[in-house]
């Protein structure tokens, strides 16, 4: 489906010097990845993504995380970019003042070709361990999982940030900046609720860029944008593109 832009959006597009896009699980939605917000399916219906992705769920019962995220990582690892993640990589191609920070951890953004990003949350396709975050490519099979760590013997986990663990390196610093120093911030399929990363929008719009929420669903960034497009990303981000690089 091709949506019409609003002419005056168009011109803030092509007018752009420095693009931040930020994105949710919505993004991935049309990868057939489910969202937070989503209810969950199957065999983790019972249960809330909240109340699984934190530390002390996992030392409570490790096994219950661990094979948590081997089945997201197997969804993760079938699944493929959608069109709103080839266009936001088509967008850095042509523009090099674009910078992409993602919540999400299915490592889509970079199958698509995005390379200036940072991945605020982790990568859920990369494995830790628990005790010294010791990276772990490859573990002896076991029966009982989490398989350890090869160097200290501790658990290991998913290379992700877990509710109320802090946010990992400069990645939200690098997005802090980017925010407070755009011209145009597009921020794509998320709810807005999860913080640090859900003030970026803000930091932008309060420094005088033009804020885009694409979402179909009303968010708490939704009063303050310049432009809301109630439209999936995979229908507003080619469609963005073509405009910006026609
Ligand atoms: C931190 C990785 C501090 C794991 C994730 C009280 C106590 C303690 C902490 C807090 C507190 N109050 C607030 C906090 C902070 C807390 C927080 O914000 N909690 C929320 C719930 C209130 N944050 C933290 O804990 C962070 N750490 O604060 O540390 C600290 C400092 C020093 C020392 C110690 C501690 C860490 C947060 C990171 C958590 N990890 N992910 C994993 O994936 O398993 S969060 C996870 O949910 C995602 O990464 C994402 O960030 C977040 C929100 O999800 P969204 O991406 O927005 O997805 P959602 O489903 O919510 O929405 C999807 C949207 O898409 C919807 O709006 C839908 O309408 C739309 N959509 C659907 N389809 C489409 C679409 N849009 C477009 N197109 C479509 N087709």
């Amino acid at each position: 489906m091709v949506i019409d832009l609003p002419s005056e959006l168009i011109d803030r597009l092509r007018a752009a010097q420095r693009i931040v896009a930020f994105t949710g699980a919505g993004i991935s939605a049309e990868s057939g990845l489910s969202t937070f917000r989503d209810k969950q399916t199957g065999l983790w219906a019972k249960y809330r993504p909240e109340d699984l992705a934190t530390p002390q769920a996992f030392q409570r019962n490790p096994r219950m995380v661990w094979e948590w995220y081997e089945w997201r990582r197997g969804v993760a690892a079938k699944a493929e970019p959608n069109p709103g993640h080839y266009a936001l990589a088509q967008i850095e191609a042509a523009h090099p003042g674009f910078f992409l920070a993602t919540q999400n951890v299915d490592g889509l953004h970079a199958r698509a070709g995005n390379r200036n990003l940072v991945e605020l949350h982790g990568n859920i396709r990369r494995t830790i361990c628990f005790d010294h975050r010791h990276p772990a490519d490859s573990w002896a099979p076991t029966d009982e999982p989490p398989p350890r760590c090869a160097h200290c013997g501790s658990l290991l986990r998913p290379d992700v940030v877990w509710f109320g663990e802090p946010l990992r390196g400069d990645a939200l610093v690098r997005a802090q900046q980017a925010a407070a120093q755009c011209d145009l911030f597009l921020s794509i399929g998320t709810s807005t609720m999860v913080y640090p990363a859900a003030e970026l929008p803000f930091i932008a719009g309060s420094n005088g860029a033009t804020v885009i929420e694409i979402n179909p669903d009303f968010t708490p960034l939704s009063k303050l944008a310049n432009f809301v497009l109630r439209e999936k990303a995979g229908t507003a981000l080619p469609a963005i593109a073509a405009a910006m690089l026609d």
